[in-house]
């Protein structure tokens, strides 16, 4: 009975083989498509100053630039453009309503 190992192997064998050995599937051709990232639109040309050093004027220039809209409040997307951000936008927006106003805006400044 010395044969029973190697047949019993045997079947492992073609099996593994099977596994191995299946027609190769090509990979599809996946289009190398670049994440599109959000551009933001061109940076206002603001000194990158620390915060302690914009004069009120750059301030509101600053948040009137971010207000594309030009509804007085910065959604969340707009606050993205910001040239500075002295605070979280949690932080900053104080009364919760997820815009940022002007005067919350000024006031991340100065707190
Ligand atoms: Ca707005
Ligand atoms: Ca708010």
């Amino acid at each position: 009975m010395k044969f029973l190992p190697l047949r019993l192997a045997l079947p492992a064998v073609l099996l593994g083989a099977a596994l191995s050995g299946g027609p190769v599937i090509a990979q599809p051709a996946v289009a190398a498509t670049q994440p599109v990232l959000p551009v933001a639109p061109v940076a206002p040309a603001v000194q990158p100053l620390p915060a302690s050093r914009w004069t009120a004027a750059q301030v509101r220039q600053a948040f009137e630039l971010a207000d594309s809209d030009s509804n007085g409040e910065l959604t969340r997307a707009e606050a993205q453009r910001l040239p500075i951000m002295p605070r979280s936008f949690e932080d900053t927006d104080q009364n919760k309503d997820g815009v940022i106003t002007r005067n919350e805006y000024e006031a991340a400044f100065t707190r």
